[in-house]
This record gives structure tokens, sequence and C-alpha cells, in this order.
């Protein structure tokens, strides 16, 4: 099999990211609620003292007082989490030569082989992350992005394992059909009404069976998930959505370093244009996010300038009297342009 990759996973990302603003939440149940479209809320990350009560992502928010009174239920704050995530990110690529940004808290990195020196500095880069930004984090390695996975779920919180290709075959065995990462529910139920109990069960069914019942491409690639084998390669191309600029102030005037967060943000644009701008402010315990959306794609170094200036002074003006920390850019809605520095493209 091919290079060994690592998966880095933040645990209870959501929830630990509201622990390390505010470290008085670490030995209550924390759950973090997403309200969408004006629905009931719903648990989106729980720390593990949650969990032990049974409290679980996707439960609807109101249960969580039903479980625990002593709950403390948070309302999500996606741009603090961003700029938790960017930070993490930043000290994965910078580690590795070849990394991809699976989630917003997940990264595969490619791995040079299982040699000592090379186990030891994924460890190092794992304990960078906490010493640093001061998020744990569990890290699966083996010799595919499936295996990586596996030993991630096998490791958390806050583990490390890596999986050897000897011992893949034991380690499938041991995990129930539902256990194997990217098969999809539905995949799943049809899986147990075909009477599949064990990993075992499901690897004696003919791959022609599986072809038959799921289509021959997702066929073929159940059929080698179960045996461990993965062929995805790193994908460190991945499109990301967002371009995001974080700066620390030290004591500066976020005005000072707008520009600096300008360039930050179009050196990695590329070929690519925008059409929405946004600032977040992070101050102790509180984020303030600001964005905009133009008439138009642009790439414009002095537009991006002005709207972030723009942006800036109404996020600024929601917290009189406070001084943020740290200061994001961020530019959404991206698209490719065909020729790199046009300005205005529809
Ligand atoms: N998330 C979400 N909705 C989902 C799944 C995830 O909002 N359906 C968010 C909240 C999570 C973050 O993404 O904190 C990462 O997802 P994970 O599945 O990795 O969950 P956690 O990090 O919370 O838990 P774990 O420690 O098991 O990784
Ligand atoms: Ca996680
Ligand atoms: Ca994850």
């Amino acid at each position: 099999m091919g290079d060994p990759v690592a998966l880095f996973d933040m645990d209870y990302f959501f929830a630990q990211c509201e622990e390390l603003r505010n470290p008085g939440l670490s030995d209550k149940p924390v759950a973090v609620c997403i309200f969408t479209m004006g629905e009931k809320g719903a648990v989106s990350s729980a720390n593990y003292v949650a969990r032990r009560l049974g409290i679980r992502a996707g439960m609807p928010c109101s249960r969580v007082k039903d479980l625990s009174p002593e709950a403390v239920l948070i309302k999500a704050d996606p741009d603090y989490y961003k700029s938790v995530s960017s930070r993490i990110m930043n000290i994965i690529l910078k580690e590795f030569e070849k990394v991809e940004v699976a989630s917003i808290d997940e990264a595969y990195a490619e791995v040079k082989d299982y040699s000592e020196d090379a186990i030891s500095h994924v460890k190092a880069v794992k304990d960078e992350i906490l010493s640093k930004v001061g998020i744990k984090c569990s890290v699966g390695i083996g010799s595919n992005k499936l295996i990586a996975k596996i030993a991630c779920e096998l490791a958390k919180p806050n583990g490390f394992l890596v999986i050897y290709d000897e011992e893949i075959d034991k380690v499938l065995k041991g995990l129930s059909p539902d256990e194997i990462p990217f098969i999809g529910k539905s995949t799943q139920r049809k899986l147990r009404e075909m009477g599949v109990r064990t990993v075992e069960d499901a690897q004696s069914i003919p791959i022609e069976v599986l072809q038959k019942e799921f289509g021959e491409k997702k066929g073929l690639m159940i059929y080698e998930f179960l045996r461990g084998i993965d062929r995805r390669p790193l994908n460190p191309f991945r499109k990301r959505k967002e371009l995001i600029k974080f700066i620390t102030l030290n004591g500066r005037d976020p005005h000072d370093v707008v520009e600096q967060i300008a360039d930050g943000i179009l050196e990695r644009l590329g070929n690519r244009a925008f059409r929405r701008v946004g600032v977040v402010l992070i101050y102790r315990g509180a984020t303030s996010s600001k964005r905009k959306s133009l008439a138009t794609w642009t790439s414009d170094r002095d537009y991006l300038i002005s709207v972030l200036k723009e942006l800036l002074d109404e996020a600024l003006s929601e917290q009189p009297g406070e001084t943020p920390r740290r200061v994001g850019g961020f530019v959404e809605d991206l698209r490719e342009v065909k020729e790199k520095g046009l300005m205005d493209y529809l």
C-alpha cells in the first residue's frame, strides 16, 4: 500500500472552542446549538462531560436540559470556530508538504513512511496544536484515508494511533459494519436488511451482489472499504469556499493591519475573484462579524481594502470601548476568472 496518511480530527470541536475562551466550562456539560432558519435548535457538538450524560450531536437542544439541568447551552459562533480552525490548519499546512483540509476540524497529511522519525513528527504536530492554539485533537495513521480515519476514531479523545498494514484485518473484524467510515446511513441500513451483523458477514458477500445492490462503482467501493482498501488520493487542491486571514493585534490599532489582511487573502486568491467580503473581530469572550455582498466579482486590491475598512468600522462600533485581540478578513463566493487580474467579472 501507499505512503502513510495521518488524519488530524479535533476533539468535540465547537464545544472545545467554547471551553478555550471560557475555561470555567471545562468541568461542566457543554452543548453547542445550531439554529437553522427559525427551526428548533439541534446540538452540533457536545463535550465529553455532556456525552457521559447522554447528550449527543444531532439531538434537539430542548432535550439537553432534561438530561442535565446543569448543562450549558451555547449558540454556535461559526466565525469564531473558523478563526480557531484556520490557526490549526496553518500549523498542519506548515509542517507537511501535502495536506487535504477535509472539513473545519479535519485534515489529512501525507507522512513519509512509518519510521520512528516520521511518526514522532506527526505526534509533535499534535502537541504543537495544543501548545500554540490550545486545542486537543486525535490523530490516526494508516496506509490510506480510510485506515487513518478508523485509527483516529479509535484514538478519540486526545489519542494517537497507528494502524500498521498487518493489523488492518484484525482491526476491521473488531468493528461493527456501522463503524466503517464513509459508508452512508442508507447503505448501512441496506446491509443490515441483507442480514449483515459483523464486518465478517459483510466480507462474505460476493462483489457481484454488492454491485447489483449498490451499483457498479459504489458496490466496488464498499467491497474494498470492507477490506481496508481505499484508492482515493489526498486532494490538496480541494476548493475552499472562502479565504480568510487573521492577525493577532498585540495592542496595534486594527486599521493598521487591514492592508496586511488584504494581501494575505490576495496571495491565496490565485485565478479567482470574490463577491462577498467580511470582517471578524475576536474579543475576549465575544466575536463580532460583518459581511457585505458586492455588486459583482472582483479581485481588486484597493476595493478590497476599502470594503474591509468600512466593515471594520461597522464591527468596531458594535463593541464600543472594547479592544479586539484578533482581527480577520475574509472573502467568499469565489469563482474562477479566466484572466488573472481581471477586475470585474460577470
Ligand atoms: N458539526 C455540525 N453538524 C454536524 C456535524 C458536525 O455542526 N452534523 C460541527 C460541530 C463539530 C464539528 O463540526 O464540533 C466537527 O464535527 P465532528 O463530527 O468531528 O464532531 P466533534 O468534533 O464535535 O466530535 P468528535 O470529538 O467526536 O470529533
Ligand atoms: Ca472532531
Ligand atoms: Ca470531524
